[in-house]
Order: structure tokens, then sequence, then C-alpha cells
């Protein structure tokens, strides 16, 4: 059976199966010096999480007709970032959560010292994983285009930025083109990049390529706008996180700021337009439509 006629299910599972096998050679052996690190590196990254930007970069690059073995290296580079993120967003000196994927978060696990090596140490990995794309028949110019997007996704004008701006909101009141402006930073970059760069490890036209922009500015949103409203309305067990804790830390987020069924509808909204952007790019953007789709209905 072609990969197209697989169903979204059994193609995500397939794909998320992919990403695993390919974080699992990528990093360091739990027995490699130092142990303690890259044990925890493996703790952190490892047999968790939704893998949505994977999903990204394999949906966007096989539109784009892109090698397999590249889109595992540009999807275990977004897969690393954002996995420290995590790491040092749970940590004491920011969010301070015990929770995460389920799991104890990395310094509750292992220490504050080594989750701070762990964010610092999967940002270099991911650069190198994205780098190892030129072995997998990405030309060079477009490598270091993906190196260079990938870098202002992670940097201060994207989620680190985002992440500053959020930290300074904690009892403001943010309106809603700020608070737009903080997470089209702190979470849109990266899924923006995710779909960028799966679509550089192949070829889109100039139109699809603004179409594929459009789609992943809109799916960005609806991914925080789901957040929230999940933080107000899910529960610790589904969410494998802590729940209610922007409202404790007293953080400006859609459902403070608009409302709970206003969030709703803007979710709605942003999902229409993904769906719109999808259609535009033709049948072979459904995977893509397929995860607008996840993003908004997810329950986690
Ligand atoms: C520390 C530089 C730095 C940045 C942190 C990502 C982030 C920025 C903070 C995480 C806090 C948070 C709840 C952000 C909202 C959206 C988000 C990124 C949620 C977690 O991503 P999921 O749901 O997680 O894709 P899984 O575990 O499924 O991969």
């Amino acid at each position: 059976m072609a990969d197209t006629d697989l169903s979204f299910e059994v193609w995500a599972a397939a794909r998320a199966a992919r990403v695993e096998h390919a974080l699992e050679r990528l990093l360091p052996a739990g027995d490699v010096v130092p142990v303690r690190l890259h044990e925890a590196m493996r703790y952190a990254v490892l047999g968790g999480g939704k893998r949505v930007r994977p999903l990204l970069v394999y949906a966007a690059g096989e539109f784009a007709c892109a090698p397999l073995a590249a889109l595992d290296a540009a999807a275990c580079a977004l897969e690393c970032i954002h996995a420290y993120s995590l790491v040092h967003d749970d940590m004491p000196c920011m969010d301070d959560d015990i929770l995460r994927r389920g799991k104890p978060t990395v310094h509750v696990a292992y220490g504050e010292a080594t989750a701070m090596l762990v964010g610092d140490a999967l940002q270099a990995l991911a650069f190198d994983a994205l780098a190892s794309t030129l072995a997998h028949g990405v030309a060079a110019p477009a490598v270091v285009g993906m190196v260079g997007r990938l870098a202002r996704a992670a940097g201060s004008l994207g989620m680190a930025g985002g992440q500053a701006i959020d930290l300074a909101a904690v009892g403001a009141m943010l309106d809603a083109p700020a608070l737009r402006g903080m997470h089209e930073r702190k979470t849109g970059a990266l899924l923006a990049a995710s779909v960028a760069l799966g679509a550089a490890c192949g070829r889109v036209t100039d139109a699809d390529h603004d179409r594929l922009e459009g789609y992943a500015r809109a799916i960005g949103l609806a991914f925080q706008v789901v957040d929230d409203i999940l933080d107000v309305v899910g529960d610790a067990a589904s969410l494998g996180k802590t729940a209610g804790k922007d409202a404790d830390h007293g953080k400006p987020t859609y459902v403070s700021v608009l409302g709970l069924e206003p969030s709703r509808t803007l979710a709605a909204e942003l999902l229409a337009q993904a769906r719109e952007a999808v259609a535009a790019l033709g049948p072979g953007a459904r995977r893509l439509g397929d995860i607008a789709e996840l993003i908004v209905t997810r329950h986690s």
C-alpha cells in the first residue's frame, strides 16, 4: 500500500516510530561518558511527547518530495530543540514544574545543573543533526538556509525571546496583539520552522512556499490557543503535565484575555485558515490538514 493511502493515524504512528528510532541513534548511548548527562538527555527526549514538530517536518517534506532520511534528521533537530526548551522551561528559575510527559521533570530526576546541561547539549545536537542532511541529498545552500532558519526560530527573536516576554508578563495584563506577538515567538516560530525545514529538504514553488508559511502561522497560533484552553479545562492525567499552571502563575493567556468561548472560536477560525491553505496546496498536502485537525482537537 502506498504511504498516501494510509489513514492519518497509521501514517502518524509510522512517522513517530521513525523519529523515535532516529533519535535513539542520534543521542549518545546512556553508557557513554559523561554517563549522567547522556542518560538525562535520553530521559528528556525518548519515549514521550506527541511529536507534533517531527510530524510537521515529515508532512511538509513529503509534500515537497524530500528524501526520508533527510527528513529524519530535520525531525530530530526540531524535537531536540523542543525537548531542550521543555527541560529549561520546567526548571525552578522558570516555570518550576515537577511533571512533564507523565514523569518527573529532568531537574527533579537528575538535578538542576544536569538539567541545564541537557538543554545546552540538546540545542547543539540539533544543529549537528541538521548539518547531516547534507549527507542525505539536501544541497549545501539549502542546508545553510535551514541552519539559519532553525537558529532564528530558537533564538532571541524566536522561542527564547518569546519565553523572555512570557516571563516578564507574569502578573501583567497583555492585550490580544501583544499576547499574539509573544506566542508567535515562543511556540509559533518552532512550529513554523518545522514546516519550513521539511519543505526545504525537498522542492516547492514560491507560491506553495507562501501557502506553507500561511498554514504554519495559523497552526502555530492555534496550538497555543488550544494549549491555553487545555490548561483550564484539562487534567494532569491526560495532559501529562500540571494543569492550571498559567492561571496559578498569573500569566496572561488566551483564556484570561479573550475568555473561554472566544478562545474556542479563535481556534476554530485558525483551523479554517489552515484548511484553506491546505486546499490551495492540493492533495499532496493532506497530512498537513490532518495535523491541523489534531492540533485543534487534541486533549493533551
Ligand atoms: C526555555 C528557551 C526556553 C523556551 C521555553 C516551549 C517553551 C518555551 C515553553 C513550554 C511551556 C509551554 C507550556 C508552552 C506552550 C506550548 C508548548 C510548547 C507546549 C508543549 O509542547 P507539546 O504539547 O509537548 O508539543 P510534547 O510533550 O507533546 O512534545
